[in-house]
C-alpha cells in the first residue's frame, strides 16, 4: 500500500520539490491550494494528472489555513500518514502590511492542523512536519544559529511562525504527537519573484538580454545562509522518518551579503560589477565583460548591445524595500541534521546561483520574444 502524504502549500517552491520527491518514492500526494482567479499551479503542472486518470498519485484540494472546517474535512477524508505544513504568507516585508492575516495563516493555521489530527483520532497514524524558519532567530542571539539558540523574531511573519513553532512542540509534548519543526534557510529557481535571490537572478538575466536597464534593491548588507530547496526537501522527509519527533536546523553554514549575491549572479554571465557610494546612494556599475563566458551563458547576439553599457549603473537602492526591523545576519549550524539524519546538501551557493541563472536566462529569453525590442526601465519587482 502506498503511503499518503498531505502537503499544504503544494504550489510553492518547497511544496513543488517535495511533491516530486514523494511521488518518486511511491507516495500518493494530496496537496492543498488556495482558490485564485488565475492559474497558480505552474510549479506543479508537470506533475498534474487529470481527475479522470485512474490511480492518480497527485490529488489537489481547494483549501486555506484560515479555514479549520475545510482542513479538518480534508484530513479526515484522506487520513494521511504524513502532513507537511508548508503553506504560509511567507513574504517578510508583506507581513508588515498584512499582520493580522499573517498571524491567522502562519500562526493559528498550524494549530488548526494539529487540532484536526487530534480530534480525528489520527495521532497514532499521522506524522506532522511544520515549516519553521530561520527568520525566528531575527536579531540573532548566537552565531551560528542552532536548535538551542534563543529566538528573537523581527517581523509579524516571524512572530506568527514563532507561535507555529511552539504550538508544534506543545502538541508533541502534551499529546505525544509525532510533530517536528524544520528550521530552514533556502532558495531555488522556483523561488517567488519578489524574494531577493530570484529578484536578482531575474533582473541580471533581463539586463543581459537588454530587457531592463537597472534593478533597485533594499538593504544590500544583510547576510543570508542560502541553500537549494531541492536539498532541503530531502531533510523534511528524513525528519518524518525518524522514530522520535524532534526539531532540526537545515542550513549550509555559509553566509553571504545581498551585495555579494549580486556580484556572483553577474559573474555567472562573465560580468564584473563594482559598487560605489553608500547607503541610499550606493550603486553598482558594469565594469568588465569576459566575452567568452557571456557568449557561452547568454548568447553572441546580445553581446554588442551589452558591450555598449560598460560604465552604466545597473544596481541602485530604493528605501521602499527597507524593512521597519531588519534581520541582519543568518547563518545556520546543521550539525544535528547531519549527524542524526545523515543529511548533506549537494548544492553550494555557486551551484545554486548557476541553477537559478540558467533557468532565468532561458525564461527571460522566452519572455523577450513576446515583447518588442529596446530597453525598458522596469521596476515592478518587490
Ligand atoms: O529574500 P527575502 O525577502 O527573504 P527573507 O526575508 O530572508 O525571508 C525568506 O526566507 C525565510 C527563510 O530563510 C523564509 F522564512 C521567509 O518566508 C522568506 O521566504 O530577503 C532577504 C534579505 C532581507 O534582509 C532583505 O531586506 O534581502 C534583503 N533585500 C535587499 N533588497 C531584499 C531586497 N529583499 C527583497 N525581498 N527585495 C529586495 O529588493
Amino acid at each position: 500500500m502506498s503511503k499518503v502524504a498531505l502537503i499544504t502549500g503544494i504550489t510553492g517552491q518547497d511544496g513543488a520539490y517535495l511533491a516530486e520527491y514523494l511521488i518518486k518514492k511511491g507516495y500518493i500526494v494530496h496537496g492543498i491550494k488556495r482558490r485564485s482567479s488565475m492559474f497558480n499551479t505552474d510549479r506543479i503542472d508537470h506533475l498534474y494528472q487529470d481527475p479522470h486518470v485512474e490511480n492518480r498519485n497527485l490529488i489537489l484540494h481547494y483549501g486555506d489555513l484560515t479555514d479549520s472546517l475545510n482542513l479538518t474535512r480534508i484530513i479526515g477524508e484522506i487520513q494521511p500518514d504524513e502532513i507537511y505544513n508548508l503553506a504560509a504568507m511567507s513574504h517578510v516585508k508583506v507581513s508588515f502590511d498584512t499582520p493580522e492575516y499573517t498571524a491567522n495563516a502562519d500562526g493559528l493555521g498550524v494549530l488548526r492542523i494539529l487540532e484536526a489530527v487530534r480530534l480525528l483520532n489520527l495521532i497514532p497514524k499521522t506524522r506532522i512536519y511544520q515549516a519553521s524558519t530561520s527568520e525566528l532567530y531575527g536579531l540573532v542571539q548566537e552565531v551560528p544559529q542552532k536548535e538551542t539558540t534563543p529566538f528573537y523574531p523581527r517581523s509579524p511573519y516571524a512572530v506568527a511562525k514563532l507561535y507555529g513553532y511552539w504550538i508544534t512542540v506543545n502538541y508533541r509534548e502534551a499529546y505525544k504527537m509525532h510533530a517536528s519543526n524544520g528550521i530552514l534557510f533556502n532558495e531555488s529557481p522556483l523561488r517567488g519573484e519578489t524574494f531577493v535571490t530570484r529578484k536578482v537572478t531575474r533582473a541580471v538575466s533581463r539586463i543581459a538580454l537588454g530587457m531592463q536597464k537597472k534593478v533597485y534593491m533594499g538593504n544590500l548588507s544583510s547576510k543570508r545562509d542560502w541553500g537549494h530547496a531541492k536539498d532541503y526537501v530531502r531533510a523534511m522527509y528524513a525528519i518524518l522518518q525518524q522514530d522520535e519527533p524532534s526539531d532540526y536546523v537545515i542550513a549550509t553554514g555559509i553566509t553571504t551579503t545581498i551585495r555579494d549575491f549580486l556580484r556572483m549572479a553577474f559573474a555567472e554571465i562573465g560580468v564584473e560589477i563594482i559598487f560605489k557610494g553608500e547607503n541610499v546612494n550606493e550603486v553598482a556599475v558594469l565594469n568588465y565583460i569576459d566575452e567568452k563566458v557571456f557568449i557561452e551563458r547568454v548568447g553572441e547576439v546580445y553581446l554588442d548591445n551589452f558591450r555598449k553599457r560598460i560604465g552604466d549603473e545597473v544596481v541602485g537602492v530604493d528605501p521602499q524595500y527597507f524593512r521597519p526591523t531588519e534581520v541582519d545576519l543568518l547563518i545556520g549550524d546543521a550539525t544535528k541534521a547531519r549527524t542524526r539524519l545523515g543529511w548533506e546538501p549537494k548544492y553550494d551557493l555557486a551551484s545554486l546561483i548557476e541553477d537559478m541563472m540558467l533557468n532565468d536566462i532561458k525564461l527571460m529569453k522566452k519572455e523577450s520574444y513576446l515583447k518588442e525590442g529596446g530597453y525598458e526601465v522596469l521596476n515592478y519587482f518587490e
